[in-house]
């Protein structure tokens, strides 16, 4: 079993820059609506913090979610609670380019391209592919097994060397790195190999304590929602299943909620020998963790709630990132093409 919440034993140090390879930061997020717990501490907070650190650029994938998602209203609305959810929980048009992948097309033509060097045997051994052959059965689409290539394509059509994401996009990156040593293989140096950028949480369980937390498995905190379902969805989290009785010593260190109060609040350490010792219980901890977090998000879930009455402002951000990047990956492309034979 995952160890709930656990901090990552190295947080990726910071490499170096050199000439050829300016530190550039980008990631992708599906849009799957409103972002969530796992989103927030596994991901986003590392997106928010590197838009300070280096040049960076976040893009919401809605070419992937079609391997998924095939109703086109859900698909748009999807896409805007996404857009809304990143910029309510700190990125900064200012500070970083967020835009919608399908609004820059070359993504596809490269991913295209990349699939030219990537055997079909390394595709299909990618955990996701696998998980996704289990739990859409009727719907293996070709998209499916491509996903990997067409994410190499959105990171390195910017060059990009640095890629915050959670621990489940680790073996994607190792698939990204390979088909980008292929690729300079075979045309000679064209991309640096992008790695994975890890934040203090890098697998956050669900509130069933057992699986990651996601959107498809239902066990997620809806950090942005309603106060009273926040509320309900930390009480519904199971705890130390070896603790029976309230006066039951506990186990934080295979508690999903004693784990989680790392993120909120210094006092965790002492919330963790209140459980241990059966001082407190797992239902007053579980209370003080809904209401610090309903707390902690309270100003996100503000501005939440007003970009999404301002559904204009979201698409002219999105716009303005995607208009903002078409020289960047004009002038990828045009140095693919060549090395490739097709100029
Ligand atoms: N539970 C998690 N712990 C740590 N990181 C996580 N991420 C997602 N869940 C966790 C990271 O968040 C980024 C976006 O993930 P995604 O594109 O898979 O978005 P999602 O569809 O919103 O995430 P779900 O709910 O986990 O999706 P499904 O239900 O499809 O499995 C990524 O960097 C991811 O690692």
């Amino acid at each position: 079993m995952t160890s709930p919440a656990q901090p990552s034993t190295a947080p990726a140090a910071k490499p170096a820059a050199t000439a050829s390879t300016p530190l550039k930061t980008f990631s992708g997020i599906q849009p799957s609506g409103v972002a969530h717990l796992g989103n927030d501490l596994g991901a986003i907070r590392n997106y928010v913090k590197l838009q300070d650190e280096y040049e960076a650029i976040y893009c919401i994938v809605d070419y992937h979610a079609l391997t998924s998602t095939h109703d086109p209203d859900v698909l748009r609305e999807r896409t805007r609670d996404m857009a809304a959810s990143l910029l309510a929980l700190g990125l900064d048009p200012e500070r970083c380019t967020l835009f919608v992948q399908s609004h820059r097309p070359e993504h596809t033509e490269l991913g295209w391209l990349l699939t030219t060097v990537t055997p079909v045997s390394w595709l299909e051994r990618t955990p996701t592919y696998k998980e996704k052959r289990e739990s859409q059965p009727d719907d293996i689409n070709h998209g499916l097994l491509t996903y990997p290539v067409l994410q190499a394509a959105d990171i390195v059509i910017y060059k990009a060397t640095l890629v915050p994401v959670g621990r489940d996009q680790a073996a994607h990156l190792e698939l990204s790195r390979e088909i980008v040593r292929a690729f300079n293989n075979r045309y000679g140096e064209t991309f640096p190999e992008p790695r994975a950028v890890f934040t203090e949480a890098p697998t956050v369980l669900g509130t069933d304590g057992v699986r990651k937390m996601s959107k498809s498995i239902g066990n997620t905190i809806d950090v942005l929602g309603e106060p009273e379902t926040i509320r309900k969805q930390v009480m519904s989290m199971v705890t130390d299943t070896q603790r029976i009785l309230r006066t039951d010593p506990g186990r934080p260190e295979v508690c999903n909620v004693c784990q989680l109060h790392r993120f909120f609040g210094d006092d965790y350490l002492e919330i963790q020998d209140g459980e241990r010792t059966a001082r407190t219980g797992c239902v007053d901890t579980k209370r003080l963790l809904a209401e610090r977090i309903i707390r902690h998000y309270a100003p996100a879930r503000e501005r939440y709630l007003e970009l999404q009455a301002h559904p204009e402002r979201v698409a002219g951000i999105l716009e303005e990132g995607a208009d903002r990047l078409r020289p960047v990956a004009a002038a990828t492309m045009a140095e693919v093409r060549e090395k490739m034979g097709l100029r």
